[in-house]
């Protein structure tokens, strides 16, 4: 990320009056929460997605697809918002017409000040029923592991890279059954080959459409139909502004490409 480049998206996001923000996996990377696809660190480098992520997969072993995400679940738990969803709060604390749209399933942007984004993947604190879709409460953390001791001169300061990956063994774990049909609950999150939640979905396009400038942060804009949304405001004219450590298909349609991560980039940006 070169200065004049980063002069360039500040000018264009100090302009704008209806900025949408679209994060990814990247954005909650500094706080500890592995991406998808990063080389080395991402769950699919080590999990199967069609073991894990799709409504075949639970429906053949619902303790191996629900422990799973409840050790996901715990190890979102402990991680923290980082500066970058600080910043992202900062921007929509100073314009409400800010919409920020996540493919993310952790709590990150709300517990960083944003209370309500549209969530296109789903969340990880949203378990329902697998036949019924009735909620389900979500299950009483397990007693958190120990604290490792402080270091002299105090605890870390906030916001640092952290590891908080689920920790195998997070082994199977029997779901609860529905307190209404008796059928397994599942992760309220969207799995492969199961449609977006439509009201989420029609929000996130109808701000794309109407935004005059969209940030996308943090996503390899590998997984539709929320690839799109960036490709939606480009469409109709608004500059598309990108922070992402390295290049994505959205590069050739951004008007800037802020080459970084989240947690430093967008401090800078909004400062
Ligand atoms: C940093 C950073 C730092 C790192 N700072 N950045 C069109 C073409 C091809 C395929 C399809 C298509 N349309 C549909 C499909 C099929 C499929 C799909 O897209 N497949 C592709 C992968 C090939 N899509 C679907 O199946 C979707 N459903 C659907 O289309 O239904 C149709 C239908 C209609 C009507 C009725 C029935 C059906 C559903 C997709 C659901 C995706 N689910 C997941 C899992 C959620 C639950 C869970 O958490 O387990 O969602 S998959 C996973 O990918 C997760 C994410 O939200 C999603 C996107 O990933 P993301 O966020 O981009 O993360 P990464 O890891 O890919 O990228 C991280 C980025 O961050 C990288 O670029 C890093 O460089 C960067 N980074 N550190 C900034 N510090
Ligand atoms: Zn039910």
């Amino acid at each position: 990320m070169t200065g004049p480049e980063l002069a360039e998206a500040g000018r264009l996001l100090a302009a704008a009056q209806r900025p949408v923000v679209f994060t990814g996996a990247g954005m909650s990377a500094e706080s500890g929460v592995p991406t998808f696809r990063d080389a080395q660190t991402g769950l699919w480098q080590r999990y199967d997605p069609q073991e894990l992520a799709t409504p075949a997969a639970f429906r053949a072993d619902p303790a191996l697809v629900w422990g799973w995400y409840e050790a996901r679940r715990r190890g979102v738990r402990r991680a923290r918002p980082n500066p970058g969803h600080r910043a992202v709060a900062a921007i929509a604390a100073r314009l409400s017409e800010t919409v920020v749209i996540t493919q993310n399933v952790d709590d990150l942007h709300e517990r960083g000040g944003v209370p309500a984004p549209v969530r296109l993947h789903g969340s990880l604190f949203a378990p329902r029923c697998s036949a019924c879709a009735r909620p389900a409460p979500v299950p009483p953390d397990l007693p958190p592991p120990a604290d490792p001791p402080v270091p002299p001169g105090g605890p870390e300061p906030h916001g640092g890279v952290e590891s908080h990956a689920p920790e195998p063994p997070d082994g199977p774990l029997i779901p609860p059954a529905c307190a209404g049909c008796g059928a397994p609950v599942r992760p309220g999150v969207v799995w492969f080959g199961e449609a977006l939640p439509e009201t989420a979905l029609s929000a996130a396009v109808e701000a794309a459409s109407a935004c005059d400038l969209l940030l996308t942060v943090g996503t390899s804009a590998l997984v539709h139909p929320a690839a799109e949304i960036p490709l939606v405001a480009a469409r109709l004219g608004a500059p598309v502004v990108q922070v992402n450590p390295v290049p994505t298909p959205l590069d050739a349609i951004c008007a800037v490409n802020l080459r970084g991560p989240a947690g430093e980039v967008l401090p800078a940006l909004v400062r």
